[in-house]
């Protein structure tokens, strides 16, 4: 037992006044749509001149960069897997996410963070089984990244918050 809270709410993560908010990003880092989009936008211009210098990420890895305009005080950006029907490690790197944005999060002592439903929109992710990798893998990691207490899933639908609610049971 680790003591942190994990919970679920329907949000937009762009609003949420956490230590860190994750970014559903791609491997270039440097803006797209949906949350990426929600994300750049809010956070202003110099999210880009900070991701820009980081020159991308590998799908399954994170990075930081500083939250600017958002109310979060960091930005956890990774990039998840395309789905391709399920045979290509999609779950394997989709829980490397997961993993390495705790990871990143103990690293800096940020205490608190919010996931938004990783790879499940453009890229195709099954819900369910995306959620069901999210809650376990955060679940199992937690109790090596003591500095993280709390861990939002931030969904952007009712039908997200239903099967986040079924998993961690609330
Ligand atoms: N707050 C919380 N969740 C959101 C928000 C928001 N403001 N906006 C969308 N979502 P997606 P992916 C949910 O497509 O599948 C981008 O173009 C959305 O409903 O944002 O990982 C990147 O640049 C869904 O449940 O990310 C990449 O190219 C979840 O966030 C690509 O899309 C993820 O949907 C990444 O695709």
């Amino acid at each position: 037992m680790t003591g942190a809270t994990l919970s679920c709410e329907l949000a937009d993560i762009t609003c949420l006044r956490v230590g860190a908010v994750v970014n559903a990003a791609n491997s270039a880092l440097l803006g797209g749509g949906g949350v990426d989009g929600a994300i750049h936008r809010a956070a202003g211009p110099e999210l880009l001149e900070a991701c820009r210098a980081l020159r991308g990420c590998p799908v399954g890895e994170a990075r930081l960069t500083p939250g600017f305009a958002l109310p979060a005080a960091w930005i956890i950006h990774t990039v998840g897997p395309v789905w391709q029907g399920g045979h290509r490690d999609e779950a394997e790197l989709l829980a490397a996410c997961y993993r390495h944005c705790l990871q990143l999060a103990g690293r800096h002592g940020i205490h608190s963070l919010a996931f938004p439903a990783i790879s499940t929109g453009v890229y195709g992710y099954p819900r369910e089984a995306a959620a069901r990798i999210a809650v376990g893998t955060v679940q199992t990691c937690l109790a090596s990244v003591p500095a993280v207490r709390q861990v939002i899933f931030c969904c952007f639908s009712e039908a997200d918050l239903a099967i986040y609610r079924e998993l961690l049971a609330v």
